[in-house]
């Protein structure tokens, strides 16, 4: 049997994990048939699913889809049931999206186990491999839902939440066969876990300015969503006089340049963002009554994110009384800062630099990540890869091949190394 303490031999130029999620960049596997949209539990979701899980047999796998839909390959270890390294990342999409943006980090944990199957190896850990059904939050306004039901850090569903076709969570959850009063029992007992990795494009420009392929992240940044709605009275474009109007897309314009203007006022982790804007009725000779937008606002601390979320709240609710508007302000979401386990990071910094042969750069992550959820479960670690340009969130996400199988020997070192030097106590490792 080949020894934990050997180098992983060479890997192909080609990354087959990076030629999968081409392959899962299109239709069936996305809900658009131009461009890629795949969203929580839709047909593009289950499609892949099926999709995924094969690969994860051939890998040497079983697979199962837990309670909250979530798509989990298992790989014994020594002792059948041991606690599992878990290695995840998510499995859905926003709207017109890259190919890469979680996908990657899940075809990367199926290369790890079947580059361990094909040499016959079995470690003192079983390895899970999750996709994760929803992190982007982009069918329903909750993100992270599944990643927290795994975490044990959901204590209630929203079942009454609609995703834009007035479905409800509960409507969706039966049609896949999934039962909203057994969602919590996707949780994981600590004792079954070991730690989580999760490898994932680092979705900025850090990375290829610091000309490195791969690189280690030490925390990921807070960040909340709010959904803000501005109500004001609707009327006739062509009667109503400028001094009499309660435009409340107008209202909604000066709002998000304030938004903008107090996010670019912080230290440069702070950024504050409005992705979205609905506007009603929506018509071309009536004045808007009706504007609700997204408002997503990150720092590195809870404190930087804090105080910016206040001052936004002030500057929309002086707006909207100068203007006569109703004003709600509904939270949605609220990440703290994670910081990644220290000892995991360095052994993961140890590993960049054993296959790069260089130090290995660290960076904050600005994009939130499962990791920061699965953090309450467990300690986290995360290996960014360089993406093109920094560009994510768009069709135009590219990232290179070599850079992927860098990643994965990284991911393979790492795994190695915890295994001839466990990081907890080697009696954590008995089932
Ligand atoms: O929004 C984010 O940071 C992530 O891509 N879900
Ligand atoms: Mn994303
Ligand atoms: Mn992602």
């Amino acid at each position: 049997m080949p020894s934990l303490h050997g180098q992983p031999e060479a890997l192909p130029t080609d990354s087959r994990a990076v030629k999968r999620c081409d392959q899962l960049g299109a239709h069936p596997f996305s809900d658009t048939q131009d461009g890629l949209f795949r969203a929580y539990l839709s047909d593009a979701y289950k499609a892949t699913c099926t999709q995924v899980a094969q690969w994860m047999h051939e890998a040497g796998m079983t697979s199962r889809m837990d309670a909250a839909g979530n798509l989990i390959g298992r790989y014994e270890g020594q002792t059948p049931g041991a606690p599992a390294l878990l290695i995840g990342s998510h499995l859905d999409s926003v709207r017109n999206a890259g190919r890469y943006d979680g996908m990657l980090g899940v075809m990367l944990g199926i290369e790890v186990v079947a580059h361990f199957a094909a040499q016959g190896l079995r470690l003192p850990f079983a390895l899970e491999v999750i996709g994760f059904g929803d992190e982007e939050g982009s069918r329903f306004p909750t993100s992270m839902l599944t990643s927290r039901a795994v975490a044990g850090t959901l204590d209630a569903l929203p079942l009454d939440t609609v995703d834009a076709n007035g479905t409800t969570l509960r409507d969706v959850l039966h049609s896949n066969g999934l039962d909203p009063t057994r969602y919590l029992e996707a949780a994981y007992k600590p004792q079954q876990v070991l730690a989580y990795m999760e490898a994932h494009i680092e979705q900025g420009p850090v990375l290829e300015a610091a000309n490195m392929g791969v690189g280690v992240v030490t925390a990921i940044a807070a960040q909340y969503r709010f959904k803000v709605s501005m109500q004001g009275v609707a009327g006739h474009a062509g009667t109503m006089p400028m001094s009499l109007r309660k435009d409340a897309l107008a209202a909604a314009a000066q709002a998000i340049a304030a938004i903008e203007r107090i996010g670019a006022s912080g230290p440069e982790d702070l950024v504050a963002t409005v992705g979205q804007l609905f506007v009603g009725p929506g018509a071309s000779n009536v004045v808007p009554g009706q504007a609700t937008f997204s408002l997503d606002i990150r720092a590195g601390t809870a404190q930087v994110r804090d105080k910016a979320a206040a001052e936004i709240c002030a500057a929309l609710h002086t707006i909207a009384q100068q203007r006569g508007i109703t004003l709600a302000l509904e939270r949605q979401n609220d990440l703290p800062p994670t910081p990644c386990d220290p000892d995991l990071t360095e052994r993961l910094a140890t590993s960049v630099a054993r296959v790069t042969g260089h130090t290995a750069r660290r960076l904050v992550s600005g994009a939130g990540h499962d990791a920061m959820v699965m953090a309450a479960l467990t300690p986290v670690c995360m290996v960014f890869i360089r993406c093109k340009e920094g560009i994510s969130h768009n069709p135009a996400e590219a990232v290179r091949h070599d850079d992927a199988q860098q990643a994965l020997l990284v991911m393979l070192d790492f795994i190695r190394t915890l295994a001839a030097s466990p990081a907890q106590e080697p009696t954590e490792f008995s089932a």
